[in-house]
């Protein structure tokens, strides 16, 4: 209750922040966009995870101005990038509950507007857990960001429920190899086999893959003889803030 009512003040006070972390091709090595995590520093100084405050603001209602502010924040950063990088996409995490509600087209469509920027030049990420909700609310709302050409993909895949039916169903254009299996990918055999298979699988559908926490080289070796097509992780480069940007690298190899 206490982090409950001090969260409240944080998104009043604008305490929350947004940290950046690079994502690259991996054909190519060069930087092709960011993913936005929020971070939150409460009154004792210490970082929050958004693990823990999410569910929170989802509780309280306050998801959905926290995901305008963050949409308004984050597309003024983007529109910067694309002044250096023409094609740098910008992905954002959009909670199950916002899936269900139309305000989010909405919300989208008004900022990039706001900010002169093409419906590609975003993506919003959503778990397996946005379409078991409610999937015809969810597949309107998909239908709608789509007319916007906004790019959609599927986080943490693996972890959840009925991946395949959402896969084909929702069609987006990237899937997000959850971290964990990509961690166990070099000393597991069974990791690595299921790493293979997700890629076979969502190329074979016609869609791209992001590979998680990728911490090593040799992770970073193994994806790219499987043929991943974009990675993210430590080993790529830390989630920053965007004054930071500054020492991120153009080419990861
Ligand atoms: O950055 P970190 O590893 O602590 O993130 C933990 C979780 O919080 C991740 O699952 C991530 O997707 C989620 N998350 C980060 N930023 C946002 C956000 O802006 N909105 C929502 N809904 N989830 C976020
Ligand atoms: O669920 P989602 O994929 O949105 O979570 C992203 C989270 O993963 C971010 O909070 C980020 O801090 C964290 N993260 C990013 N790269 C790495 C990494 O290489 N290793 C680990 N352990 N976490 C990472
Ligand atoms: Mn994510
Ligand atoms: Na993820």
């Amino acid at each position: 209750v206490r982090m409950a009512k001090e969260l409240r003040l944080a998104v009043q006070q604008a305490a929350l922040t947004v940290f950046y972390q690079p994502v690259y091709s991996l054909h190519t090595g060069r930087l092709s966009g960011a993913e936005a995590l929020l971070r939150w520093r409460n009154q004792a100084g210490e970082w929050i995870s958004p693990a823990d405050f999410i569910p929170l603001l989802e509780e309280s209602g306050q998801i959905v101005p926290v995901t305008d502010w963050l949409l308004g924040r984050a597309l003024s950063h983007l529109r910067t990038w694309r002044q250096s990088w023409p094609d740098f996409r910008l992905a954002l995490n959009i909670s199950a509950i916002s899936m269900q509600d139309r305000h989010l087209v909405n919300s989208v469509e008004r900022s990039l507007l706001r900010h002169r920027l093409e419906g590609q030049a975003l993506e919003l990420e959503v778990t397996e857990t946005a379409f078991i909700r409610d999937p015809d609310k969810a597949s309107l709302v998909c239908d709608e960001l789509k007319r916007l050409a906004v790019d959609l993909a599927v986080d943490d895949f693996g972890t959840g429920y009925s991946s395949l039916i959402y896969l084909k169903r929702f069609a987006p254009d990237r899937v997000k190899i959850d971290r964990s299996f990509v961690a166990g990918m070099v000393n597991s055999p069974g990791d690595q086999a299921l790493v293979r298979a997700i890629i076979e699988l969502v190329h074979s559908l016609n869609m791209k893959v992001v590979a998680e926490g990728v911490e090593t080289q040799e992770q970073l070796q193994l994806l790219q003889q499987m043929g991943c097509d974009y990675v993210q992780g430590y080993y790529c480069g830390r989630p920053q803030p965007e004054e930071a940007w500054v020492n991120v690298v153009p080419n990861l190899f």
